[in-house]
């Protein structure tokens, strides 16, 4: 059924025409939410690797023209139709994966990956009607994982949209959309430290100073960087991280220089690369008999992840995660409240970095 109270919106939206070629501002409309769904007016928006890489199209089915666009903060314009979570005002942040309550991974508590409403970077429409929210000219133009943030104005699932609280900075919280949540959540609820352990963090991207900073205020007391970038250490000290290694400085795979540095090997071990290589050597540089290595990073298309079944059978474990495990719905509006109240995300404060 249509919603027929709300009106098509004109306004301004960076539109991919093509893979690889720079985003064109254009006027587009935008159709009224449909049952199910929230338009959102955006007031701030991030740009985050994976925009790039499917923007680039490199081995993925290309799908333009495109708005892009998933780590943002916005305020809801319009509700659709059995919308009852959020309202005209609420302020909110939408999610690349969402949550619809009901399927077994929603009741579940271990699962984020919701069977309606999880990533999907091959949809170009809404499900609800398989038709796009967006067009120039009556030419529809494609969706990006649910989101397209690169627009004054979106249509979203409600299910992918976290109501906050109305008082938190949307231009720091955005980019709790997606990296921040996805660093933070791989340690904290993943990989999960014990206070006094140590953490190797592959990776000191914004995605793993935010896992860093997730294993400080898990109280790890050792939390070791790999990067190939020597300069990234200084930033990275003040999310916590207060050992370095850079494998390129070593004559050794980095998971025997991590496990002669520990004893043995890490408590855990946070990839935040998309490298296989590091992932391997993430999962290799674990104790034996209770080391965990949580893979956030997402590798090439071809990529194989090799080691020999020996390092798992010496009861090391091998996980992985999108969105840090979060819920959106459930736990975005939790982690807005812990930065508020300055119990953590003091990452979110330098996102000018
Ligand atoms: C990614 C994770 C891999 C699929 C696309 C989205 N997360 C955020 O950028
Ligand atoms: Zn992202």
């Amino acid at each position: 059924m249509s919603n027929t109270t709300v009106q098509v919106i004109k306004c301004r939206a960076a539109v991919a025409w093509e893979a690889g070629k720079p985003l064109v501002m254009e006027e587009v409309e935008v159709a009224p939410p449909q049952a199910g769904e929230v338009r959102l007016k955006i007031l701030f928006t991030s740009l985050c690797h994976t925009d790039v890489y499917f923007w680039e199209a490199k081995g993925q089915t290309p799908l333009f023209p495109r708005i892009f666009g998933h780590e943002a903060g916005g305020i809801v314009e319009s509700v659709g139709e059995g919308v009852t979570h959020l309202k005209p005002g609420d302020h909110a942040l939408p999610v690349f994966t969402g949550e619809c309550g009901d399927c077994p991974h929603c009741k579940s508590e271990e699962s984020n990956m919701c069977d309606l409403l999880r990533i999907n970077t091959d949809r170009g429409v809404m499900i609800n009607d398989n038709q796009s929210r967006f067009s120039i000219k009556g030419q529809p133009i494609h969706h990006f994982v649910g989101t397209s943030t690169f627009s004054e104005y979106t249509v979203v699932h409600a299910g992918c949209v976290a109501k906050i609280n109305p008082d938190a900075p949307l231009d720091k919280v955005c980019i709790l959309s997606c990296g921040i949540c996805t660093g933070l959540g791989a340690t904290i609820n993943v990989a999960k430290p014990k206070p006094g352990s140590s953490v190797a963090i592959f990776g000191l991207g914004a995605v793993g100073l935010a896992a860093a900073e997730g294993a400080r205020i898990s109280g790890a007391s050792r939390i070791i960087g790999v990067d190939l970038v020597s300069s990234r250490f200084e930033l990275a000290k003040k999310f916590g991280v207060n050992e370095f290694v850079n494998p390129k400085d070593h004559d050794k795979p980095v998971q025997q220089v991590i496990a002669e540095m520990t004893n043995g090997g890490v408590d855990r071990a946070v990839e935040c690369t998309g490298s296989i290589q590091a992932m391997i050597s993430a999962f290799e540089c674990v104790h034996d008999g209770w080391g965990v290595a949580v893979l956030v990073g997402v590798p090439n298309k071809d990529d194989a992840f090799k080691t020999h079944p020996m390092n798992l059978l010496n009861e090391r474990t091998l996980k992985g995660t999108f969105y840090g495990n979060y819920k959106p719905r459930t736990d975005l509006p939790n982690v807005v409240e812990k930065y508020m109240k300055g119990v953590s995300l003091f990452i979110l404060n330098c996102a000018s970095f």
